[in-house]
């Protein structure tokens, strides 16, 4: 890996399995970013840095949303969703990452958001379907990225606010802003 100083930061912030499955986004977002002509430092960095607020302490987080003026309402959901805002100002402050593109790729790798751009894409379905994973239905969707990036997303985010919905949890309103944008932008609105 280019980034492999990055990433041998990863590993003192995470647990083994956390740090397999960073190495695993990585490399898949460069596999992805390889086929569907995107930057492929942009997409490695990106995957090596997504998680690495994922360990730290949930009054760190929400302290560092308030003071950092990020949106408040992240505070009224799940403290699984801090790590990807918090993780995106730890890659600018601590690693010196300048690129809006991937400082957003991790700010919105957990909920998604409306007009996600090619690289936020291939780092959210990396996440989903990196060669850690393992759930039902995950075949599919690693199969659906080899073919097409946004037929690849918009199974992804089905997948995931599928989930959510099952287990009656809430939806942070930027996942479903990017289930809408995505639809309507394949025009299959009332079809
Ligand atoms: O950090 P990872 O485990 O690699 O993956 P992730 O950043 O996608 O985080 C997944 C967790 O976040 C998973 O437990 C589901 C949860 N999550 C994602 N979107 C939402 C959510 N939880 C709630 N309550 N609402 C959401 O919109
Ligand atoms: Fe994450
Ligand atoms: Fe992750």
């Amino acid at each position: 890996m280019k980034f492999e100083h990055v990433l041998v930061q990863m590993k003192d912030r995470m647990p083994e399995k956390r740090y397999i499955h960073t190495k695993g986004v990585a490399m898949t977002a460069v596999h992805l970013a390889k086929k569907y002509g995107e930057d492929i430092d942009k997409a490695e960095l990106a995957g090596i840095l997504h998680d690495s607020v994922k360990y730290a302490e949930k009054e760190w987080l929400r302290e560092k949303i308030i003071s950092e003026k990020m949106d408040p309402n992240l505070l009224q959901y799940h403290h699984e969703l801090w790590h990807a805002p918090v993780g995106s100002y730890v890659a600018e402050h601590e690693f010196q990452i300048h690129d809006e593109d991937i400082l957003n790729a991790i700010k919105y790798h957990t909920t998604g958001r409306a007009g996600m751009s090619p690289l936020e894409k291939i780092i959210y379905i990396s996440d989903m379907i990196e060669p850690s994973r393992n759930y039902p239905g995950v075949e599919l969707l690693r199969e659906k990225a080899e073919i097409d990036l946004e037929d690849a997303m918009v199974s992804c985010m089905v997948h995931s606010m599928t989930f959510l919905i099952d287990k009656k949890q809430p939806v942070f309103p930027d996942s479903f802003h990017c289930y809408n944008d995505l639809i309507q932008k394949k025009g299959k609105v009332n079809e």
